[in-house]
């Protein structure tokens, strides 16, 4: 059994969609830490989310990538969606001649256990003494991180391109009615069909391969 730590019914549809062995959602809203890296904020969440869970755990961090706008709502995809909503995200990007956009998302699974090597990344929250000012490094050896030391979080991460269009669709949730791939939204795909070509898709069949050899 594995557990989905999400707020968000669509990601757990797909995951279903993808993986064989059951998986449940687990429906607890992690502190998403502020970071220009999913890779960060997806291994923090899935520690906060395996100490809760105490079970295996993957969590999903995903995010719209607009090019004519620096990459914007990127990380913060979900503020703006909560914020300005996907219609006005539409408005500002329709102003653009470069209507190219990405769709990425990363993938964290943790257990509590070490991993063997594979190309897929490791966080062992190393980030956090590199980020520290020298002078802060020696002060820094609290227990509390030792312990993040010690839950390493393996990454799996997945991008798809595509531009951005007038909303089209019922399907999917989120900003797909606006993000065309191969002249198709999101939102007009099934599940199957866009997990077949979607950031999501490519982040599940990575980890899917993982996991059935764990
Ligand atoms: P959890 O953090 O609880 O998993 P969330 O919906 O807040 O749920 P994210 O922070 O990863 O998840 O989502 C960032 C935003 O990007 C959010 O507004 C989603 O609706 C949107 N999003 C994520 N994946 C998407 C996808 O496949 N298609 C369309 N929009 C997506």
């Amino acid at each position: 059994m594995l557990r989905f730590v999400t707020t968000n019914e669509g990601k757990v549809r797909e995951a279903r969609e993808y993986l064989p062995e059951p998986v449940e959602q687990l429906d607890f809203d992690y502190a998403e830490i502020q970071s220009d890296d999913m890779g960060a904020i997806a291994a923090e969440g899935a520690r906060e989310a395996y100490r809760y869970a105490g079970e295996p755990v993957i969590v999903d961090d995903a995010g719209l990538f607009i090019d004519a706008v620096d990459g914007f709502p990127g990380p913060y995809s979900s503020y703006v969606e909560d914020t300005l909503g996907v219609e006005r995200v539409w408005e500002l990007a329709k102003r653009e001649d470069d209507r190219r956009a990405s769709f990425r998302a990363v993938i964290a699974y943790c257990d509590g256990e070490e991993f063997a090597a594979s190309p897929d990344p490791v966080d062992r929250e190393e980030r956090r003494g590199q980020d520290l000012a020298a002078s802060d490094r020696d002060s820094a050896t609290t227990d509390e991180q030792v312990v993040e030391g010690e839950l390493p979080v393996k990454l799996f991460e997945g991008w798809v391109p595509g531009r951005m269009v007038a909303p089209r669709g019922e399907g999917g949730f989120g900003y797909d009615p606006i993000f065309e791939h191969d002249g198709t939204t999101f939102a007009e795909m099934s599940p199957a069909e866009k997990n077949a070509v979607s950031h999501r898709g490519r982040a599940l069949a990575k980890f899917a391969d993982w996991y059935a050899e764990r």
